[in-house]
């Protein structure tokens, strides 16, 4: 099941403030999805995401039939009872995750075969398989199989013709996708992924072909895939407004702060991407006046929290309440310093409850702009905040 209900619209971009009910509870749109590939956002538990007001997080097709594999999450009922999350879950496909694995891997138009990084055993992953492992995951959100065309092909930057055929593929695969998703009788939702590389007409007419096979919801894909910055603004601007008004739409795999917001000016309803919780584990933080790096030696006796501003577990203490001067609550940049050089693992943990705090937090912002018709002065304010800078 999917109820997706458009709440207010910008009038001067193409950003929207959204519901989605899946069946496992409720979204507000514009979202983030934290990115939790093994059954678990790295380091978090459960509760600190309810508490960061996470709505849905991800899963990882691939890497979860890898390890423990199915008969454990069937055993489970699901990947919500195994990894203790009680509401929604987006799976990814596998596509992607295969793609990454480089020479283990042969693509054919029937599926993928590869050698399991794990323990050698060669696989095959086809649209029937991912959609048949995503229903044994009982996830929300179930995502076509496809081929995520990358921005150079063996050593060149990928033609035209080379993006039509992997685009094209794609499509063939979206296809099966949703006769097996529907043959399965899974209650959950599918996405389709749209392709096209750096081509605006293969993005359209993928964008055409998807819709025509009439999904609850849709993906910009190939996205991110190593292009130039300007590459994917211009596909961003493309792409997501030119789907269906009525349907969410969800934009894979971006990005950094700057471009959740220009991606919702864009008329991207859902958001994931790694960048603030593998960031966190190389001691990046983000804030709404830029990002620090914790390793610095200019951190090693401040005494301030990262952002005396921000209500996050790491910056405000247990209590949730902002910073204060005489020293309340909050873990100071000295100590995340210090626990930075030591390698101790609550170091990871504070920066990676600290970002998806500053992300989701983000998103909120987006939305109670939204709802107060405020988008344009919001958007201005953000992008001025972070040029200016971290004390
Ligand atoms: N396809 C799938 N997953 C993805 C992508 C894609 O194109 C991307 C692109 N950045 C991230 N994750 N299935
Ligand atoms: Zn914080």
């Amino acid at each position: 099941m999917l109820q997706f209900e458009l709440l207010t619209a910008d009038s001067a971009s193409h950003a929207r403030r959204g519901r989605l009910t899946l069946n496992h509870g409720v979204v507000q749109t514009p979202i983030f999805m934290p990115v939790g590939t093994y059954g678990t956002v790295k380091g978090v538990m459960p509760r600190s995401l309810h508490e960061m007001g996470a709505q849905i997080i991800l899963g990882n097709t691939f890497h979860l039939w890898m390890r423990p594999g199915l008969d454990i999450v069937k055993s489970f009922g699901g990947l919500h009872a195994f990894e203790q999350w009680d509401k929604p879950i987006l799976t990814d496909s596998g596509g992607f995750q295969v793609w990454s694995l480089g020479s283990m891997r042969k693509i054919t138009e029937e599926g993928v075969h590869f050698q399991s990084p794990v323990n050698g055993d060669r696989l095959f992953m086809s649209p029937e398989v991912s959609m048949q492992i995503q229903t044994t995951l009982n996830s929300d959100i179930v995502m076509q199989l496809d081929e995520c065309t990358p921005y150079e092909t063996n050593g060149h930057k990928t033609t035209e013709a080379e993006a039509r055929k992997s685009m094209e593929m794609s499509l063939r695969w979206a296809a099966r996708s949703k006769a097996e998703f529907e043959r399965l009788e899974n209650p959950n939702a599918l996405f389709g992924i749209v392709q096209g590389g750096m081509f605006e007409h293969l993005r359209q007419q993928s964008l055409d072909a998807l819709v025509e096979m009439d999904f609850p919801g849709y993906a910009v894909g190939g996205v991110s895939v190593g292009e130039p910055k300007d590459e994917m603004l211009s596909i961003m601007a493309h792409t997501p407004h030119r789907l269906p008004k009525h349907k969410p739409r969800y934009l894979m795999g971006v990005g950094t702060p700057e471009d959740l917001v220009e991606g919702v000016a864009c008329g991207v309803d859902m958001f994931d991407c790694v960048m603030p919780t593998r960031n966190a584990r190389n001691g990046t933080f983000f804030t709404r006046h830029g990002d620090l790096k914790i390793r610095n030696a200019r951190h090693k006796s401040d005494h301030r929290p990262i952002d005396p501003s921000c209500t996050c577990h790491a910056c405000a203490g247990s209590e949730g309440a902002a910073w204060d001067a005489g020293g309340r609550g909050g873990f100071s940049r000295a100590y995340l310093h210090h626990l930075d050089r030591c390698g101790e693992m609550l170091g990871p943990m504070l920066a990676t409850i600290h970002n998806l705090h500053y992300y989701l937090n983000l998103m909120q912002e987006m939305r109670d702009a939204l709802d107060a018709g405020q988008f344009a002065a919001f958007r201005t304010r953000f992008h001025a905040d972070r040029r200016r800078g971290l004390d």
